[in-house]
């Protein structure tokens, strides 16, 4: 396994409104240092390599790119949304800073520099993460879609099928909405139930898909508290649709906001349990692209991400 590795340590957002209540915002790069220290003592990594911009709008349209390039430079602190649908921005998790373009632009130059690794596994550790963001619509810490990037590009100088799973804690909107009738490109989530968690108006089950995309999407929300012995039964249903489907790469859309220690999430996967995902996933025995979505917790995204990684040693 090769890992791509942009954490963009100048991007620090501190604001995020939760409940009515200014909060801290923990959408920051000491949350994924631990994973990166891990990771340069265990794998080659590898820096994001500069690319044409062009591949972000085969997602989002060129005005909405500019939209938030705009918002960056126009402010000189942190940006809280004001009417958010003319911000383009689903909730107030989600500031802007004078760094934020450039933060998410490096987060698409990674994104892609891994995509076109000639390795079997690839991690993408970078941040701001994506899967919130829909084609002109920011939302949860997240502006460009990373794993709808890459999943787009496989997808165009392939012209095989992509899946994407989706195993962060909150339901990834954004990617669903972005392939919801793309027959060629499956998105597969399991989540916390939108009834209780964020992002609150998607990830049901009777989300499938539309026109060509119907029966293409798969949601499985689970409620708080979830462990392994019934999160284990929804992994080998996705694994399951994963076979079906026989993709020519699988991107995994990777959350560890999903660890018992998480202060994000509402599952209480434990350490050992990211040992299982692993294996399971390797013995898919297809091309894996991961790309950092969650996770908040410093220790358990070390302990996760370690026992995830450990059967990709040797490849
Ligand atoms: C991003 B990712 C709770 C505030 C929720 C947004 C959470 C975004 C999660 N009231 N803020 O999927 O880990
Ligand atoms: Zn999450």
């Amino acid at each position: 396994m090769k890992v791509v590795l942009q954490l963009n340590d100048f991007y620090i957002p501190t604001l995020e409104i939760d409940n009515g209540k200014i909060v801290k915002n923990p959408e920051i790069p000491s949350r994924l240092e631990s994973i990166k220290n891990f990771v340069s003592k265990t794998f080659e990594t590898i820096p994001a390599k500069e690319y044409p911009i062009n591949y972000i709008h085969n997602i989002h349209p060129k005005w909405y790119v500019e939209h938030v390039k705009k918002i960056s430079s126009s402010t000189n602190n942190e940006y809280l949304p004001e009417v958010f649908l003319k911000d383009r921005i689903l909730d107030s998790g989600t500031p802007v800073t004078p760094v934020t373009y450039k933060a998410a632009l490096n987060a698409y130059y990674a994104s892609i520099t891994g995509a076109n690794l000639d390795e079997k596994y690839v991690y993408i550790l970078t941040r701001p993460p994506g899967h919130h963001a829909s084609k002109d619509f920011a939302g949860g810490y997240c502006f460009f879609n990373n794993a709808a990037i890459i999943a787009k590009y496989l997808q165009s100088i392939y012209q095989k099928r992509i899946c994407i799973l989706d195993i962060d804690f909150h339901h990834g909107n954004g990617t669903q909405e972005i392939f919801y009738y793309d027959p060629n490109i499956v998105y597969i989530s399991i989540h916390g139930t939108p009834e209780k968690f964020f992002p609150w108006i998607s990830g049901f089950r009777e989300e499938t898909g539309s026109g060509d995309g119907k029966g293409t999407n798969f949601n499985f929300p689970l409620d708080g508290g979830t462990n392994w012995r019934e999160y284990k039964v929804v992994f080998e249903m996705a694994l399951e649709i994963i076979e079906k489907v026989s993709p020519y790469k699988l991107i995994v859309s990777l959350g560890f906001d999903t660890h018992i220690n998480d202060p994000m999430g509402h599952f209480n996967l434990q350490d050992e349990d990211y040992k299982h995902i692993g294996v399971m996933l390797k013995k898919l025995d297809i091309p894996i692209i991961f790309v950092q979505e969650g996770g908040y917790n410093k220790e358990s995204n070390k302990e996760a991400a370690k026992n995830l990684f450990f059967t990709f040693g040797k490849e």
